[in-house]
């Protein structure tokens, strides 16, 4: 029955029954409605808010620019932490009980999932949802699922608006989930404030298939399911990893990537991790690292937006789609170089380009 909600965003303490959900689905929700909705945290309409954000239909998409620029005013608050790690390194059952945790602590969490090859693991994703029911039931916690499909582009653009939907509601805490897979973790650590690095014990097992780029992009590496009787390994696989990040040139002037040892599933370490966590908010802070940070976010977000905007313009182009068989077919053959084809098509689009510029 969670799970049932959790898929649609509408989680709930006490789940509104069907006709009412489908009532409310089909109600047509002005612009005020959903900022009120939203900073007033309706989760009903928080997540037809959600949802507005992620559609590609060109209304909705129009209506959402609008909705966050009425939002945007109350967003910033939000601390944004991005987690990775391989599949079955536990982050599913680390955001339940960290999750569960920060709320106990006064602070409102959402999640979100940021998976760009979803059709793949669409399996795990149906996992997750019985691995997060208390905090999918969580009345300060709010689950949204990652957009069904869609390019990295794609899914990327709709997760950022997402984190300004969920941080103009309120919540103060959004956690991220995505998979380890090599270029998502350099996408996530794009658009949050601290980057969380889940780590297996045994460190026999070398980096994991984890990329060395990607603990340069730690700010912190946790050692996952080191209960009582992992000690030995979990030691091992903290010190490995310490050594790891010590022979590298931290990131930023201001702060030393700790590892520690966690277990999500026990709820071991947490509370040391949230600690870090706020120290390294406080150290950027003052230092004004997190608002430089923020701000080259932001105008590598315009920029990635720029490419697929223009990306999408183009292809959409008449002129373009006329041409681009038989352009396609020459650059095939061999019959015409790259650049040429290059040049052509980007003056059917109507760019006066020439081959150096
Ligand atoms: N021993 C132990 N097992 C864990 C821990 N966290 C997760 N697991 C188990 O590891 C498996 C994968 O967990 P999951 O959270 O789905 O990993 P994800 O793929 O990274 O999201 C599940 O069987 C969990 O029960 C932990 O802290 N200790
Ligand atoms: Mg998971």
């Amino acid at each position: 029955m969670t799970a049932l909600f959790v898929d649609t965003g509408k989680v709930s303490v006490n789940p509104p029954n069907d006709r009412q959900v489908w009532r409310a689905q089909r109600a047509t929700l002005s612009l005020d409605d959903y900022v009120e909705g939203v900073l007033s945290r309706d989760r009903m309409r928080l997540a037809r808010a959600i949802s507005l954000v992620e559609s590609s239909n060109p209304d909705h998409q129009r209506l959402a620019q609008e909705l966050l620029v009425r939002l945007a005013p109350h967003c910033g608050a939000a601390h944004r932490i991005g987690i990775t790690g391989v599949p079955g390194v536990g982050k599913s059952t680390f955001i339940e009980s960290f999750g569960n945790r920060l709320t106990e602590w006064g602070h409102r969490v959402a999640v979100l999932a940021v998976d760009p090859s979803s059709s793949r693991s669409g399996g795990s994703i149906l996992g997750d949802k019985t691995r997060m029911e208390t905090l999918a039931n969580n009345p300060d916690a709010y689950i949204r699922p990652s957009p069904s499909s869609g390019r990295l582009g794609g899914v990327t653009r709709t997760t950022r608006e997402t984190m300004m939907v969920m941080d103009a509601a309120g919540y103060d805490v959004i956690l991220v989930e995505t998979v380890g897979a090599g270029q998502n973790e350099t996408v996530v650590a794009d658009m949050t404030d601290f980057f969380l690095v889940l780590m297996l014990p045994g460190a026999g097992d070398e980096l994991q298939g984890i990329k060395k780029g990607v603990l340069e992009l730690a700010d912190l590496i946790a050692v996952n399911k080191c209960e009582d009787d992992n000690e030995q390994k979990a030691e091992a696989a903290r010190q490995h990893y310490a050594n790891a990040l010590h022979i590298m040139t931290p990131a930023s002037a201001n702060w030393r990537p700790p590892v520690l040892k966690i277990s999500g599933l026990a709820g071991l370490g947490l509370d040391d991790l949230w600690e870090r966590i706020e120290e390294h908010r406080g150290l950027l802070t003052e230092s004004g690292e997190l608002e430089a940070t923020r701000r080259r976010q932001r105008i590598k977000w315009m920029w990635s937006m720029i490419e697929d905007k223009l990306m999408d313009a183009m292809k959409a182009h008449p002129q373009v789609k006329t041409r681009l068989p038989a352009i396609s077919a020459a650059v095939e053959e061999g019959a015409t170089t790259v650049p040429v084809a290059v040049l052509e098509l980007l003056r059917a689009f109507g760019l006066s380009v020439d081959l150096n510029g």
